[in-house]
């Protein structure tokens, strides 16, 4: 039950509803949820979802946990400013967040803000982070944004990472830590500073990475740590909460004024505690990964020759599962999977059996991309800037590299991967940056189609393809982004 729309189901209709039940065996770390349905997580719906284990290593490193969302922002919906990005023209621009939050909290300064907006900061209040003083905390950082990059450190502290994307990490300091969208990392705080007892959390939009650098007003967030007494006994965590108009602000000082200019992963000082060494693989798949602009003056974002469109009403998994629908024969023959996916507008890889995968892909583009995977977690066994060559394949040395499923690849670089692809279904890969996949920069893999053909999906979300609300919605002010012709071209009338 992987929730991606024209991937695995059709979109829950406005109106119902739909319990999703989730495996949760032998994982543990730190997860998000969030709509798969076009952009609109980006609008709110979304949320942490951590999973506790007495098998993670740790534990006994830190009396509290608690969770740090980060993410642009924008003031309009973000249908609008799809229609926008999407349309003739646009040339891949994509929407400059208005600001950015943490934990949904930000103050703006409203003589900057666009005066069609109402803006009354007053009440406003920003994240605060309640830290005992003396103890030790586990800070779980999610990117939970649209588009930009996070740099982000704590004032006077710094901060052992021992966690990536649920992969438990030998402890590392570090003063600054860079989060992509979709990303997560788990960072302890010691709380033993003696020069204040409030400190700035500052979290920057990495700018330099916009399509406009200069247009964001305000590219830093920041949030309240505020040291608290011990209390006795009680070690449970301390809740995040809103910062009253009379608590103290903090007046510390960044660790240096030198920002990231580059989007790219935090450096390669990450060990895993784990080496699981990762097998050798069995076949490699090769991605070229580009915006062209094409009819009409779009710009599509492209897998080598596929421009992933959603498919509201027949996603790929009830194709190849429904009776009835369009397979027309044995869906381990390759012919057919040509028969029941357009490569044009939806890719989809087939794997036989259990296999070991290397996926290399480059990106021609000049943005970056956080690439995420379902379904599975990959090894990163090579990324940078230029082509990949044989000789990367040792560049990260075999016990530092990291199992993650999200990883980024810089403008113009590239990024080799590699997974078991072991876990029964169809499984979307897709950049993370919303505006990147709904441009088009989505495909899937389908795997072990030997136990996929005797499933039978649930009765209920099957229904909701034919639901006569099944297309409504989101999409009903901005179907009409592209010219009518283009669309007529390409089925969507
Ligand atoms: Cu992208």
């Amino acid at each position: 039950m992987d929730g991606t729309t024209g991937v695995t189901q059709c979109p829950i209709p406005p109106g119902e509803s739909f319990t999703y039940e989730i495996k949760t065996d032998g994982q543990y770390g730190t997860y998000w949820y969030h709509s798969h349905f076009s952009t609109q997580y980006i609008d709110g719906l979304f949320g942490p979802l951590v999973i506790h284990s007495p098998k993670e290593p740790g534990r006994d490193r830190y009396q509290t946990d608690q969770v740090v969302m980060l993410h642009d922002y924008y003031h309009d919906l973000s249908r609008n400013k799809l229609y926008e990005y999407l349309a003739p023209d646009a040339e891949n621009a994509e929407p400059i967040p208005d600001g950015a939050l943490i934990n949904g909290r930000n103050r703006r300064d409203c003589s900057k803000i666009d005066k069609k907006y109402i803006c009354d900061s007053t009440e406003g209040e920003l994240a605060e982070i309640n830290l005992t003083r003396g103890a030790s905390h586990r800070l779980r950082f999610i990117n939970v944004g649209a588009f930009a990059e996070f740099e982000m450190g704590i004032d006077g502290h710094t901060v052992e990472v021992i966690e990536a994307d649920g992969t438990s990490l030998v402890p590392s300091p570090y003063h600054k830590l860079n989060i992509n969208v979709a990303q997560r990392y788990s960072a302890i705080v010691h709380a033993n500073s003696t020069d204040a007892s409030e400190f700035w959390l500052r979290a920057r939009m990495i700018n330099h990475c916009f399509s406009e650098p200069d247009a964001v007003v305000e590219p830093e967030v920041r949030a309240i740590v505020q040291y608290t007494q011990k209390k006795s006994k009680d070690s449970s965590a301390v809740p995040t909460t809103a910062v009253t108009a009379k608590q103290a602000l903090p007046t510390t000082t960044p660790w240096n004024r030198e920002i990231a200019v580059v989007c790219q992963d935090l450096d390669g000082k990450l060990e895993p505690v784990d080496s699981l060494v990762a097998p050798e693989p069995d076949q490699l798949f090769y991605l070229r990964s580009n915006f062209q602009i094409g009819n009409y003056s779009l710009s599509r974002g492209f897998f080598n020759s596929s421009s992933w469109k959603r498919n509201l009403t027949n996603p790929a998994l009830n194709r190849v599962t429904l009776p009835g629908s369009k397979i027309l024969g044995d869906i381990n023959s390759d012919d057919v999977m040509k028969d029941i996916f357009n490569v044009d507008k939806g890719m989809v890889l087939k794997v036989d059996g259990i296999k070991v995968v290397d996926l290399l892909i480059d990106n021609y583009d000049d943005g970056n991309h956080p690439m995420h995977l379902h379904g599975h977690k990959f090894w990163v066994m090579a990324q940078g800037n230029g082509y990949f060559n044989a000789s990367d394949y040792s560049a990260i040395p075999r016990e530092r590299r990291l199992l993650r499923d999200t990883v980024t690849i810089e403008a113009y670089g590239y990024v080799l991967i590699r997974f078991v692809a072991d876990n029964p279904g169809m499984w979307a890969f897709h950049c993370h940056n919303v505006w990147h996949a709904e441009a088009g920069l989505l495909m899937s893999f389908f795997t072990r189609s030997d136990i996929v053909n005797d499933w039978t999906l649930p009765p209920a979300l099957v229904g909701f393809c034919s639901h006569p609300n099944a297309t409504n919605g989101f999409f009903d002010d901005i179907k009409e982004v592209v010219p009518s012709e283009w669309r007529h071209e390409n089925g969507e009338d």
